[in-house]
C-alpha cells in the first residue's frame, strides 16, 4: 500500500521550514497584505522566532546586528518595494559589513503584476545595489529550493545580503515539500605564493603595516596578528569601519585607521609595505578640497595576502608559523580601568564610567559620531567585549544593531553608545527592545546638534554659513526629550546631567536586565 498523502503545505510554509532546516531561525519582520501567508505560516513552523519592527530600517538593522554576532543569517520580511526602500540604508550598512542576511520581500501575485496597482514598483531594481544575490520565486513549487539557495548565497564567504522576492501566489500556492540545506563552501585557501610574498615583506626590515577587517578581528586572527607583530615589529591595523572587533583585557591591541586625512597621512608616512587581509587600501570617506583622498605614501608596495572571500585567519596563522613566531608571543592587553572621573559630564567622563562598569562579555554598538573618542579610548583595557561600529556610514544603525545582537546573544549585556541625531532615524527600535525584553542599554549623547556636520561644513570649504545653513545642524528647538520618548515605548529611562547621576544610572543598568535608556545631557 502507498503511504498516505502528506498534508499539503503552502509555499510560505515550505519557505520557513527550509530556512529552519538550513539553520535560519529568527525573522525580523514588518509585514503587509502581500506577506500574509508568510505571517500565517509562522504558527505552523513555531521554530521560527518572529520579531516585529515598526519601521523597515529597524528590521534590516536588527538583521545586521544579529548576523554580525550570530555568524549566521536572520531572515527579514519586508513589504514590496516601499518596505524595502525604507530598509535600504541599513541594508547598505549590512552589505558593507558583509553580514549574511536573507531578505524576503513580498510582492504582488504573479498574475496581478500586469496591472497598475498602487504598490507596484521595481523591487529588483531597488534590491540589486544592496544584495549579493537577488531572485524572484516563480511559483510555490520553487520557493523552498529558492530559499535553500538564498541561504547558501548569503553564507558564502565573505557573507552578504541574499534577496528573495516572494510573489503572494508563490506564498499561498501549494508546495510539495521543504528543500534540504545546501552545503556552504568554505572560504578559499590562500595560495602559498601569497603567503611567501607576505613573509618576504615582513622579513625585509622595512616598515610594514598589516591592515585587516572581517573575521580576522576575532581571537584566532588577532592572536596570529599579535604573533607576527611580536616577531617582526610590523604594525597591525583594522579598518576604521570594521563591523566587529574583539577588544579589551586579554585581547591583542590593534590600531584603527583614522577618519581624518591629516592623522591618517601621519600614520602611514614612512610605511614601505602594506599587507591587506580581507580589505582594501585605506581612503578618505569623502573628498575635501584641501585634503587628499588617498592616504598612502608614494612608492608603497601593496600586497593582497587574502581577499575578502579567502580565509584570512588561516593565512595569518600560516604567515606567523613561517616566521617562526611562537604560539604564545602575542602581546595581550592587561585589565586596566580608567580612574573615577571628576568634573563635568562629557564623552571622556562617560567613556571612563562605561569602562569602569562594563561587564565581561558585553557587546557594544557604537554610533556616537563626535563623541566616539572618549568611549573608544576609555574601553581599550576594559573587561573583554565585542565592539560593533557603523560599517557603512549610513546613520540610524546603532540601536537596531544592538537589538539584533541582543536577540542573537541572550545572556550578554548590550550597550549602545549613541549620538542623538543618529538615534532619531530608528528610535522605534526601542519599542522592539521593550516588547522582546532585550538586555539593551542605550546611552544617548544628547548634544541637540548634528555636531559633526558643522565640522564638515568647514572642511569641504563651504564658508560663511548663514543662520539658515546653521539651523540645518541644530536639532534643539524643540529639544528632544529622550526620557519621554523611551518611556513612551515601554523602556525605562533616566535623564542625567552630572557624573554622579550618570554613574548611578549606568551602574544600575549594568546590574539589572534591560532594556534601559540613559539620556546624557552634554554640550
Ligand atoms: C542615512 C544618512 N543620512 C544622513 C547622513 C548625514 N549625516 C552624517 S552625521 C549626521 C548627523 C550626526 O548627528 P548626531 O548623530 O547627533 O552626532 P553628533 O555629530 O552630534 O555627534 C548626518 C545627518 C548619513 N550619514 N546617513
Ligand atoms: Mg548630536
Amino acid at each position: 500500500m502507498n503511504d498516505p498523502e502528506p498534508e499539503p503545505i503552502s509555499g510560505a510554509e515550505s519557505l520557513i521550514q527550509t530556512l529552519i532546516d538550513s539553520g535560519v531561525d529568527t525573522c525580523f519582520a514588518n509585514p503587509g497584505t502581500s506577506e500574509m501567508h508568510f505571517v500565517v505560516a509562522l504558527d505552523k513552523v513555531p521554530a521560527m522566532r518572529p520579531v516585529l519592527g515598526l519601521f523597515e530600517g529597524t528590521v534590516t538593522g536588527m538583521a545586521d546586528g544579529y548576523g554580525r554576532m550570530a555568524d549566521k543569517p536572520a531572515v527579514t520580511l519586508l513589504h514590496l518595494g516601499s518596505g524595502l526602500g525604507n530598509g535600504i540604508a541599513n541594508l547598505h550598512n549590512a552589505r558593507r559589513a558583509q553580514t549574511p542576511i536573507i531578505n524576503v520581500i513580498g510582492d504582488h501575485a504573479t498574475y496581478h503584476q500586469q496591472w497598475d496597482t498602487p504598490l507596484k514598483s521595481d523591487i529588483v531594481g531597488l534590491a540589486r545595489p544592496v544584495s549579493a544575490w537577488v531572485h524572484s520565486s516563480e511559483s510555490a513549487h520553487t520557493v523552498a529550493a529558492d530559499a535553500a539557495r538564498a541561504v547558501a548565497a548569503a553564507r558564502a564567504a565573505p557573507g552578504g545580503v541574499a534577496t528573495l522576492i516572494l510573489p503572494a501566489d508563490a506564498a499561498w500556492g501549494r508546495a510539495n515539500r521543504p528543500a534540504p540545506p545546501i552545503a556552504v563552501p568554505a572560504p578559499a585557501i590562500v595560495t602559498d605564493s601569497a603567503i611567501d610574498d607576505a613573509v618576504a615583506m615582513l622579513r625585509s626590515g622595512q616598515r610594514t603595516v598589516i591592515l585587516t577587517r572581517g573575521p580576522t578581528l576575532r581571537e584566532r586572527g588577532l592572536t596570529a596578528l599579535g604573533r607576527i607583530a611580536a616577531a617582526t615589529g610590523a604594525r597591525i591595523m583594522a579598518d576604521l569601519l570594521a563591523p566587529r572587533i574583539e577588544r579589551g583585557a586579554g585581547r591583542v591591541a590593534i590600531e584603527r585607521v583614522p577618519y581624518r586625512a591629516e592623522t591618517a597621512l601621519e600614520q602611514f608616512r614612512d610605511v614601505a609595505n602594506l599587507i591587506l587581509v580581507g580589505t582594501h587600501p585605506p581612503v578618505a570617506a569623502f573628498a575635501y578640497p584641501d585634503y587628499p583622498s588617498w592616504f598612502l605614501p608614494d612608492g608603497i608596495a601593496i600586497h593582497y595576502l587574502a581577499h575578502e572571500h579567502e580565509d584570512g585567519t588561516a593565512a595569518l596563522e600560516a604567515v606567523a608559523d613561517a616566521l617562526g613566531a611562537a604560539p604564545d608571543t602575542a602581546k595581550r592587553i592587561s585589565l586596566s580601568l580608567p580612574d573615577r572621573p571628576t568634573g563635568g559630564l562629557d564623552q571622556f567622563s562617560i567613556g571612563a564610567l562605561i569602562a569602569r562598569h562594563l561587564p565581561e562579555g558585553a557587546i557594544i554598538s557604537e554610533e556616537s559620531a563626535t563623541n566616539s573618542l572618549g568611549p573608544t579610548t576609555a574601553t581599550i583595557a576594559a573587561p573583554p567585549h565585542d565592539w560593533m561600529g557603523n560599517a557603512g556610514g549610513a546613520i540610524g544603525q546603532g540601536i537596531p544593531v544592538a537589538a539584533g545582537a541582543a536577540v542573537a546573544c541572550p545572556g550578554r549585556k548590550v550597550v549602545s553608545i549613541q549620538a542623538d541625531g543618529s538615534a532619531m532615524y530608528t528610535l522605534q527600535t526601542l519599542w522592539t527592545q521593550a516588547r522582546e525584553k532585550l538586555d539593551c542599554v542605550t546611552v544617548i549623547f544628547s548634544n541637540r546638534s548634528y555636531s559633526i556636520l558643522k565640522i564638515e561644513l568647514d572642511r569641504v570649504g563651504a564658508r560663511n554659513p548663514g543662520p539658515r545653513a546653521l539651523s540645518m545642524f541644530d536639532i534643539g528647538n524643540p529639544d528632544l526629550d529622550w526620557r519621554q520618548l523611551a518611556r513612551g515605548m515601554g523602556v525605562e529611562a533616566d535623564r542625567v546631567e552630572t557624573i554622579e547621576q550618570f554613574e548611578a544610572a549606568f551602574a544600575d543598568a549594568m546590574k539589572r536586565p534591560g532594556p534601559r535608556l540613559i539620556e546624557a545631557i552634554i554640550d
